[in-house]
């Protein structure tokens, strides 16, 4: 598809989101911490220069990742983006139309830019992308710092610092992905100096997990499932089973942690199924050089190399587990 958004740079940036005008922020639906950071960092930065914004995203931001948002002003209203007269909309750390959900249709305006830092995607507006970036968030940082150097803004303001740090945190896994580079330690260690509460943001994403959670990633190492001398690993988890333990879709955020973590695993994955219908949502992860992007490709999805998503529909849990199999050993 030809299209002719324009490809900006650092300063050309930073001069469109200079502009004076009432601006939505946008992120991608069932959102993670680098989304939700990043979006209410740059929210943060927009306040600072006395231009209204809002966040909007097509899904509640999941309890796990309230404490990032919490603290500010204008969280994210569902129906804001038809109540709020904007004149501009940034869509932040979302690569396709697709993943910003219905917000995307329901939208008054075109998006008029995007930030992001995936390196598969769809392009929906004028954007800068770094794909050399670990997060988002990252970004935001260098956004920032360049306001800060040009005078826009006198300093990074406190919430957006958190904000920024939570965002690079999480998507970095706590900077044991291999996304993460020299330059995501050096912004982390500089957000740090400028106040981060680095070690309760690090424990709030990663070491606290509520009994429902716990419940989740048992019943998950129950299940957990091993093929191919161990090179694959993979957790299912049928509707039959969320409704007897009680379990929401959200606690069953992070069991794809539990196949990740067997020692020969070069690929794991998780299957779960969120309603009685034969619909089901695969998480991937890759130990190895396998790119799990690619292979969620192959079912409609996407991600980065080392972990991706996607959604499948099958007539049962175990013949969408064989379908997700058939396709990581055409990789491996
Ligand atoms: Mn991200």
């Amino acid at each position: 598809m030809i299209n002719d958004f324009k490809v900006l740079g650092m300063q050309e940036l930073c001069e469109r989101i200079c502009e004076n005008k009432k601006t939505l922020i946008i992120f991608h639906a069932r959102p993670d911490g680098d989304a939700v950071g990043s979006a209410f960092a740059l929210r943060e930065l927009l306040y600072e220069m006395n231009i209204q914004s809002v966040c909007l995203c097509d899904d509640e931001v999941p309890e796990r990742l309230r404490f990032i948002s919490e603290s500010m002003q204008g969280s994210v209203v569902p129906e804001a983006d038809m109540k709020f007269g904007h004149e501009r909309v940034i869509s932040v750390d979302s690569a396709s139309p697709s993943q910003l959900g219905n917000i995307f249709t329901r939208l008054l305006r075109n998006v008029d830019l995007m930030i992001d830092h995936h390196a598969s995607g769809t392009p929906h507006a004028d954007h800068y992308i770094d794909t050399g970036a670990a997060a988002t968030g990252e970004i935001i940082y260098l956004l920032a710092a360049y306001l800060v150097r040009i005078g826009k803004i006198k300093e990074i303001p406190p919430k957006a610092i958190n904000c920024m740090y939570a965002a690079i945190s999480s998507d970095t896994g706590g900077f044991k992905y291999s996304n993460t580079t020299p330059r995501t330690h050096m912004i982390a260690a500089k957000l740090i100096e400028l106040g981060a509460d680095a070690a309760e943001i690090n424990r709030r994403l990663f070491d606290m997990k509520s009994v429902a959670q716990i419940i989740a990633e048992g019943e998950a190492a129950r299940r957990l499932r091993v093929f191919d001398g161990g090179r694959i690993a993979a957790t299912a988890i049928p509707y039959s089973a969320k409704v007897e333990l009680d379990l929401t879709d959200e606690d069953l955020g992070t069991i794809i942690e539990i196949p990740r973590a067997l020692d020969t695993a070069e690929v794991a994955f998780s299957i779960r199924q969120p309603e009685s219908r034969g619909f089901f949502r695969v998480s991937m992860r890759s130990n190895s050089d396998v790119d799990v992007a690619k292979i969620c490709a192959a079912f409609g999805g996407g991600g980065h190399i080392r972990a991706a998503g996607c959604s499948l529909e099958a007539e049962n849990i175990e013949q969408a587990l064989e379908k997700v199999l058939t396709e990581i050993r055409k990789n491996i």
